[in-house]
């Protein structure tokens, strides 16, 4: 919903990558002054047509809508974002149905290097719902042990030091440099900021790559791997409604 750039270039890939998949993918490209109860009836009516098995709005909305109650309408069998309270909720028992997709793709990064979270330091700088607390949970179910660090935290270099995992989800471009990481982490970059019309994350990486035992780049990182996970939510979500398995 909106005129917002960086949107128009996440939601084009995520269409893309439902082209490679085989789905069908509907956009629906509501203009800034579409009302509350518009997008509203919308949803609703995405939640009853049998053909969709994935809803997903793509954030941030415009100041006018109340973003949790968006949120809150998209039926939790089709919330492949896993944002919705009951998702959320599920995440946090570790009995879920979706993953959020940037956290499950940073797991799946390290999965897939053979990198072993179980008893390792674990520290995520941020605490967004969308990220930061769901990352941190997800690093628990692994075993790991789990700090996030916030804009309160106190002395950030010696907390981030300890880290054998270090997840920069800060937004704030450059943020992370070579002085915080200790020597062989692995630090994971999901940052998405523009500085200078340039794509960066929150992480020095020419810096930081000198320090750390792995690191991910930004593009090709993490981003890719948001939308590979989405695509997996979706296969699953499309399982689920016609008893596939
Ligand atoms: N509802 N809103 C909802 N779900 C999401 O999962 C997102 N997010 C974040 C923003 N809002 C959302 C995304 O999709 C961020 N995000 C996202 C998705 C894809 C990419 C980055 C962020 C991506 O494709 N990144 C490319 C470069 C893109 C570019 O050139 O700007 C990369 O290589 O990192």
């Amino acid at each position: 919903m909106g005129d917002n750039p960086a949107s128009r270039v996440y939601v084009n890939n995520k269409k893309k990558a439902c082209e490679e998949c085989g789905f069908k993918s509907e956009e629906f490209a509501l203009p800034e002054e579409t009302t509350e109860e518009e997008l509203l009836s919308l949803i609703d009516t995405l939640n009853k047509r049998d053909d969709i098995d994935g809803i997903l709005c793509q954030l941030p909305l415009p100041c006018h809508i109340n973003e949790e109650k968006v949120l809150l309408a998209i039926d939790y069998s089709k919330d492949v974002d896993a944002f919705h309270p009951v998702n959320v909720g599920k995440i946090m028992i570790g009995n879920f149905d979706f993953l959020p997709c940037t956290p499950a793709g940073v797991m799946e990064l390290i999965k897939l290097t053979g990198i072993e979270v179980s008893g390792k330091e674990c520290v995520v700088i941020g605490r967004s719902n969308i990220v930061g607390k769901p990352q941190a949970m997800l690093l628990l179910h692994a075993n790991g042990t789990v700090t996030v660090c916030h804009s309160r935290t106190k002395d950030l270099a010696s907390v981030t030091k300890r880290a054998d995992i270090l997840i920069a989800a800060v937004g704030k471009a450059n943020f992370v440099t070579a002085d915080m990481v200790k020597t062989g982490a692995v630090v994971i970059d999901v940052g998405m900021n523009r500085l200078d019309g340039k794509l960066c994350g929150d992480v020095k990486f020419d810096e930081v790559s000198s320090v750390a035992s792995a690191i991910t780049p930004v593009p090709g990182g993490v981003g890719p791997m948001t939308i590979a996970m989405l695509m997996k939510n979706t296969l699953k979500a499309c399982k689920l409604h016609n008893n596939l398995n």
